[in-house]
């Protein structure tokens, strides 16, 4: 199933990303379109993610929080259809407004049934990229009811740039809750959604989740893209240098974010 270029970004769901840092893009596939991709990308999720198996005593909150699995698309044809898809990948470009992007990375996050809160942070933390190149797509591989519901995002952090918190734990949590009542943010979500509709956010945008209080897992596959053209910026925390040799293998700070790993998705020239 080809899952082609055939839905642009309206000047609203722009004006969102742009002014709030994320937006939300109701069908962006149809349920049918996504049930002939979630079994192999959930299946995989269930196989690959690595925070799958660890004893509950010593589970953190964000082993609690989902089940990760890094890379889906090297693995399976059927999920690289999905992650390579240029209908998301135009409606990345259009939301940041570049002529083409490239893949980042991609990775299946599943909040298990019962699973906890995703505690806030800021992607860009993690990442040798400038946060105004890099934009998630994270999209509902099942139907998700308002009681587990979407991502929280705190409007405009986008703007902001690094909150200077922590890693993504209990300590980014409290640094940044406490950020958000002292500056006021105003906070949203986009709540339940239908499989296929999916929520873009920008690198800097402040985010977290709820817990899954049903008894249903919540799988969510996210495509992280950068823009086309976009040079690796000099890591500054070991985080950045492990995402560095792990999603853009080879590259160097200063030169650009485009090796074998980060084909071009889509372009606006061709
Ligand atoms: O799925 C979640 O609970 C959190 C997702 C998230 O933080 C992200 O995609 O950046």
């Amino acid at each position: 199933m080809e899952l082609a270029a055939d839905r642009g970004a309206t000047p609203d769901e722009i004006s969102s990303f742009r002014d709030r840092g994320h937006t939300c893009v109701r069908e962006l596939a149809t349920p049918d379109e996504v049930a002939g991709f979630a079994p192999a990308i959930c299946e995989a999720a269930e196989r690959l993610a690595w925070n799958r198996n660890i004893p509950l005593e010593e589970q953190r909150t964000y082993d609690r929080a989902f089940h990760q699995a890094i890379g889906l698309c090297w693995h399976d044809e059927v999920i690289r259809r999905f992650v390579f898809a240029a209908r998301f990948a135009r409606m990345a470009a259009e939301l940041l407004d570049v002529e083409g992007v490239r893949l980042y990375h991609d990775q299946a996050l599943v909040k298990p049934a019962g699973g906890g809160p995703t505690p806030w942070h800021q992607d860009a933390y993690y990442w040798p990229l400038d946060g105004g190149s890099a934009i998630t797509m994270w999209m509902a591989l099942c139907d998700i009811p308002t009681e587990v519901g979407s991502m929280v995002f705190a409007d405009g952090t986008n703007q902001r740039g690094d909150l200077r918190g922590p890693a993504i734990s209990d300590e980014s949590e409290d640094h940044f809750a406490g950020l958000v009542a002292e500056e006021a943010f105003p906070t949203s979500t986009h709540g339940a959604m239908q499989a296929g509709d999916a929520t873009f956010h920008a690198a800097w945008t402040l985010h977290s989740a709820g817990p899954n209080p049903s008894d249903r897992d919540r799988p969510a596959m996210t495509v992280i893209y950068v823009a086309d053209g976009a040079t690796v910026i000099e890591p500054e925390r070991d985080e950045q240098r492990f995402d560095l040799a792990l999603y853009l293998p080879g590259a160097v700070p200063g030169g650009p974010a485009a090796t074998e790993r980060n084909p071009l998705l889509w372009h606006a020239a061709s």
